[in-house]
């Protein structure tokens, strides 16, 4: 545990809130609680809050009404008023109800919980109208089910200031609850269609790459791993990228040459973590329909992370939760440049299928866009046709599309042998001299 010991002329300007981290320790073997608890930290920090205190307790079962123990909490009721905390920041997720009593434990402290805080830094970092929306969806879908802790929170600050909280009294509450419950139901649905016309306009985009058959790739993996950077290294596309938790929220979509010349599309995601609550993948669906569409998703790893074999563990789940992990997946170790060679090559040794790069100083990327273009290779298919001259339009999207192994002129057209995607091959099916899957 540690403290932090404040004067009262150390007042920090620059942060709005002072916050105490809480996290249980379950003994578990992925996710020791020390790293559990830095991750936490950054979480916090991230959300531009500063940490004056942290409460670790071991514990097999949380506590069905105050999620910790009743003596713990009241632990931190006392360091909260030492350290004149603000906000005190649970590793896990609460019920409405557990929130409730730690909060009545702790008066005029806020109490957060995981999906909380990390719905809190989704909101600090929406840019676009889309990810306004879909964060909004995420945390009124959050609130919807606590309004009742909150109104019989109230409640019972009023009777404890005295107040009659006598049948007549109650029913307003009641009432009171039942009008927020609607407006609230009622505002999700209203964000709900907002969002779906809003994501019509990405959606139509997404349809036509797919009937172009342009073959399509998705960065993911947990946050901070550096997708954005690889994004940028290979496109040249300029997209935010900071050394803090989810950046990115928006999906960016950019064209890639591939050493072939070959033209794919490449898509930067919203990253994952440990725990990511479910309300968000829901929330993000419209935009995760990228990761799921995508013809091959290139799973970022940050390799100089002290959890890195449990962070490849943690976005496995999320992708299966999107129903995704049967897609063709390539590993990519990136930030090679910050571990030390023999510990490359030991990894290299253990993952003979990965990627080793560097989006920093480009360490692998050559290597990385073969691997892409002999993946994108084995989807597409070769074809030997002979085009007549009047279709000079399918002569131009071969150009365009396909990657040309030979052109000839030839008296009743052009004779054309051509790796196409799969979606494009049908248009050259008359002309089809031999055609064979590849
Ligand atoms: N040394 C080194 N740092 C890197 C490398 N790639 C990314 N970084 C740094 O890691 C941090 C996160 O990079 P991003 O590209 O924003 O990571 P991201 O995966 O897009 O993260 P989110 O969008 O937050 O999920 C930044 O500070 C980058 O400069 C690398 O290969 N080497
Ligand atoms: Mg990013």
């Amino acid at each position: 545990m540690t403290e932090a010991k404040t004067k009262p002329y150390e007042v920090a300007h620059e942060f709005s809130d002072r916050a105490i981290l809480v996290g249980v320790d379950r003994g578990q073997r992925g996710w020791p609680i020390e790293e559990d608890m830095a991750e936490l930290a950054r979480l916090v920090d991230t959300a531009g809050a500063e940490i004056v205190g942290e409460v670790t307790q071991r514990l097999d079962r949380s506590n069905p009404r105050t999620f910790i123990g009743p003596g713990k909490a009241e632990e931190i009721g006392r360091l909260a008023e030492d350290t004149k905390a603000t906000l005190v920041v649970f590793d896990d997720d609460l019920s409405p109800s557990q929130q409730a009593n730690v909060e009545n434990l702790m008066l005029g402290v806020k109490v957060l919980d995981r999906t909380a805080l990390i719905l809190d830094i989704f909101a600090l970092h929406a840019r676009s109208r889309e990810g306004r929306l879909q964060v909004e969806l995420a945390q009124m879908e959050y609130l919807l089910p606590r309004l009742r802790g909150l109104w019989r929170h109230f409640g019972q600050a009023a009777a404890a200031a005295g107040g009659a909280l006598g049948i007549g009294t109650r029913g307003p509450g009641e009432t009171q609850l039942e009008t927020d419950r609607r407006l609230a139901r009622k505002r999700i649905q209203e964000v709900r269609r907002e969002l779906k016309a809003v994501s019509a306009a990405r959606d139509t985009q997404r349809h036509a790459r797919h009937r172009s058959g342009v073959y399509r790739i998705a960065l993911v993996g947990y946050t901070n791993a550096g997708k954005s950077t690889l994004l940028n290294a290979l496109t040249g596309a300029g997209v935010l990228v900071q050394d803090k938790l989810f950046a990115t929220l928006d999906a960016t979509t950019r064209q890639l040459e591939l050493p072939e010349g070959r033209i794919v599309t490449l898509t930067d995601t919203v990253g994952f973590i440990n725990k990511l609550p479910h309300s968000l993948v829901e929330a993000f669906k419209s935009t995760l329909d990228e990761v799921r569409e995508a013809d091959l998703l290139l799973h970022v790893v940050d390799t100089s992370h002290a959890m890195a074999g449990a962070q490849i563990a943690a976005v496995s789940e999320v992708l299966g939760e999107l129903g995704v992990s049967g897609s063709p997946q390539m590993l990519v170790y990136n930030k090679t440049d910050l571990i030390d060679e023999a510990e490359l090559l030991q990894l290299q040794r253990r993952s003979p299928d990965a990627v080793f790069v560097s989006g920093v100083s480009g360490a692998g990327l050559e290597s990385l866009l073969e691997r892409i273009a002999s993946e994108a290779a084995h989807r597409d298919r070769t074809i030997d046709v002979l085009v007549p001259y009047t279709r000079g339009d399918l002569v131009k999207m071969a150009h365009e599309e396909a990657h040309i192994i030979l052109e000839e002129h030839v008296e009743s057209g052009t004779h054309l042998i051509l790796r196409v995607p799969t979606a494009r091959a049908d248009f050259f099916a008359p002309f089809v001299r031999v055609a064979e899957e590849d």
